[in-house]
């Protein structure tokens, strides 16, 4: 049987992980154990793009000989993956030997066969893109269209690979194959690039001996980084060294990269390089968004890089969670986040929301509660006549096939809304079912009953999930007393626990993160009445701030006339037309209630469903989009994006605030 084989790009060396690249390993990770949970082999394969002029220049510039620079940062490079729990099969590096043979070999053949030829080349070149750009595509600031830093002139022999000659053959592969390139926009773009006619690619370079010498003529310099880079895919096949064994992996299923080296590089040169050598060409070529910091392209001078560990362990000093859970946290907000048509903005504000809504309060608390009330009332043992509802027992495999459809697309934000869906499901069912009052009214087996639904969704979780959060997905398993996490095809069992089978200790693994609050400007209502809180700033210093400021306090009395209540959200519908609002019928301790509120953008109806948020109920009805809404909720505002207030506890509705 073939491999299922799934490539990253080979990352060049000059410069450490960041969330960038540490989004297309994540990514490909999470689809190379997505697929190992299908049942099927895979090779994942990522590595090391380390003869590039670039990656020599920083060496020299640091003063450390090349070899062991990009020695030391390939260490880097495989430290890091490790610490993302980035599982690959193979780590492959461009200056490995069986590599240059690779390349060599390549070269000598297409030559051979006048795919590539000898010719001459005056033009602007961009070292830091490593790529040649012909005059009408440059304008007076002579800077390179791609990455705007100053370009060179060059004037040299070199050797060209014939591209123009595949480019009605490369147009034709992309129309009659819709998932070759993808997504959608990418493909366009491609088409687009090609359509604007393609040039022959000059292949050879001179001006530095770090690469590998074009074979038979090394005074014509070194093969061309990309030329050498793209062959990696090849080289670790055991093209060449296996003889047909290579075809057990070869072509690749799924290659991933970032939007930037897909139509230049990977869905033209690359398959044009591989029509020359008369080899299959690659099913799905996927190239995802980029990240943006603050609305801007990350870059070293803007200081807005971010290193993926130091993220993680930020976010595990700050809640105080298990470092290898905050990785998986933070793999959850890359692949939740993911950018995959367009860009997506990464905020470390985001990734807090993310973690302490979708993992502390939907995921981690779904799993705690079920287990504390199954210790509670059954002493941690499934209790008898336990089965799963069958409305329920649909939902989840429905659920669980949308998962597998959006994970299958790469479409990990989709696969993810819909996995969450299941959390909001077991939440409304057991507001509706309420299994505490169900043993207050001495019904123990119907509320074993509800809580299996739990049960058994926390384990289809641990299932979905594990390709995102391999270490969570384990400790789920751990907690539910699991030999092991199910496989995707078992996950959706419904009589997966046996009657008196033990359930662990809950423990959370997502403590909540308590989100920094500025330092309160006028004192809380509570200590109005009871005396000021220390930190608050007395009358007198507040009189020397100004009148303005004055102005904007409210006296207790004022205070007390906002009633202000603790709903629980019954059900979520997005507002028609309106890309902002959220229709939300609440119930408030008995009342039910609807409100609008502008919160569409940032929350996903599923998501609200279930969750308590405090609402002011005594502010005008108003008439917005023909809904009568009757309240407004309350949440945080960070930059623009609601972020959702939640009590710290389960509490009856309508519970009122002060
Ligand atoms: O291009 N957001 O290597 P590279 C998302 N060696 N992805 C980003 C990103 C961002 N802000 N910044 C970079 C190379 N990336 C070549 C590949 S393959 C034969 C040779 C992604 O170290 C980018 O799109 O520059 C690409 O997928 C990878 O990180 C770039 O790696």
């Amino acid at each position: 049987m073939k491999r299922y084989y799934i490539t990253t790009p080979i990352y060049y060396v000059n410069s450490a992980p960041h969330i960038g690249t540490a989004l297309t390993t994540i990514v490909a990770d999470a689809c190379a154990r997505f697929q190992k949970r299908r049942g099927r082999e895979v090779y994942f394969l990522t590595g090391t793009d380390e003869n590039a002029p670039k990656v020599h220049r920083v060496a020299q510039e640091r003063g450390v000989p090349t070899q062991l620079f990009v020695d030391e940062m390939a260490e880097v490079f495989e430290r890091t993956w490790s610490a993302l729990h980035i599982e690959y099969d193979v780590f492959i590096r461009t200056t490995e030997a069986r590599h240059k043979h690779v390349v060599s070999e390549v070269f000598r053949r297409l030559r051979e066969q006048d795919d590539i030829y000898r010719g001459s080349y005056q033009g602007w070149y961009c070292i830091s893109c490593e790529t040649f750009f012909a005059s009408n595509k440059i304008d007076e600031s002579r800077t390179c269209p791609d990455c705007g830093k100053p370009l060179e002139w060059r004037d040299e022999p070199c050797y060209y690979f014939r591209l123009s000659a595949y480019e009605s053959r490369l147009r034709e592969h992309i129309k009659a194959n819709p998932q070759f390139i993808q997504p959608e926009v990418r493909r366009n773009e491609t088409l687009g690039f090609i359509n604007e006619g393609l040039q022959d690619v000059a292949v050879s370079r001179t001006g530095s001996d770090w690469g590998v010498p074009v074979p038979d003529d090394p005074e014509s310099g070194v093969v061309y980084v990309w030329f050498d880079a793209l062959l990696n895919y090849l080289t670790a096949t055991g093209w060449r060294e296996r003889g047909e064994g290579y075809l057990d992996t070869w072509p690749p299923d799924l290659q991933l990269m970032g939007k930037d080296i897909l139509p230049r590089f990977h869905a033209t040169l690359w398959p044009a390089m591989l029509m020359a050598l008369g080899l299959p060409l690659p099913e799905r070529l996927y190239g995802h968004g980029w990240w943006i910091v603050n609305k801007q392209k990350m870059s070293k001078s803007l200081g807005n890089v971010y290193a993926p560990l130091e993220v993680a362990q930020s976010l595990a000093n700050a809640a105080g969670c298990e470092l290898d859970y905050a990785v998986d946290a933070f793999r959850y907000y890359m692949l939740r986040e993911m950018p995959t048509d367009a860009d997506a903005e990464f905020s470390l504000e985001g990734f807090e929301a993310r973690y302490n809504g979708d993992l502390a309060n939907d995921l981690g608390n779904l799993l705690h509660r079920t287990l504390s009330m199954m210790h509670r009332y059954f002493g941690g043992r499934v209790p008898d006549g336990a089965r799963l509802d069958a409305g329920l027992a649909d939902l989840f495999a429905q659920q669980a096939a949308q998962t597998t459809e959006a994970f299958e697309a790469v479409d990990f934000p989709h696969g993810l809304r819909e996995a969450w869906q299941i959390i909001g499901a077991v939440n409304r069912y057991y507001d509706e079912q309420a299994p505490w009052t169900l043993m207050k009214q001495g019904n123990a087996a119907r509320a074993g009953q509800v809580l299996y639904a739990g049960l058994i969704a926390a384990r289809l979780l641990s299932a979905l999930v594990e390709p995102v959060m391999p270490k969570v997905a384990r400790e789920i398993a751990r907690q539910l007393n699991l030999a092991a996490v199910p496989s995707w095809n078992e996950a959706i069992a419904v009589n997966a626990f046996p009657v008196g089978h033990t359930l662990q200790e809950p423990k959370p693994i997502f403590p909540r993160l308590q989100v920094k609050q500025p330092a309160p400007s006028t004192p809380t209502p509570h200590a109005g009445e009871e005396g000021r809180a220390v930190s608050a700033p007395s009358p007198t210093s507040h009189t020397h701030q100004g009148v303005s400021n004055m102005q904007d306090t409210i006296t207790i009395d004022d205070f007390k006339r906002l009633q202000i209540r603790i709903a629980t959200v019954k059900a979520a519908e997005p507002v028609p037309k309106s890309t902002k609002l959220l229709k939300l019928t609440l119930d408030v301790g008995g009342e039910e209630r609807t409100i609008v509120a502008g919160i569409a953008e940032d929350y996903a109806p599923e998501q609200v469903v279930g969750k308590q948020i405090p609402v002011l109920v005594n502010l005008q009805p108003a008439l917005i989009r023909g809904i009568v809404s009757e309240g407004m909720m309350l949440a945080a505002d960070v930059d623009g994006k609601a972020v959702l207030l939640h009590p710290d506890r389960e509490i009856p509705s309508g519970s009122g605030v002060r």
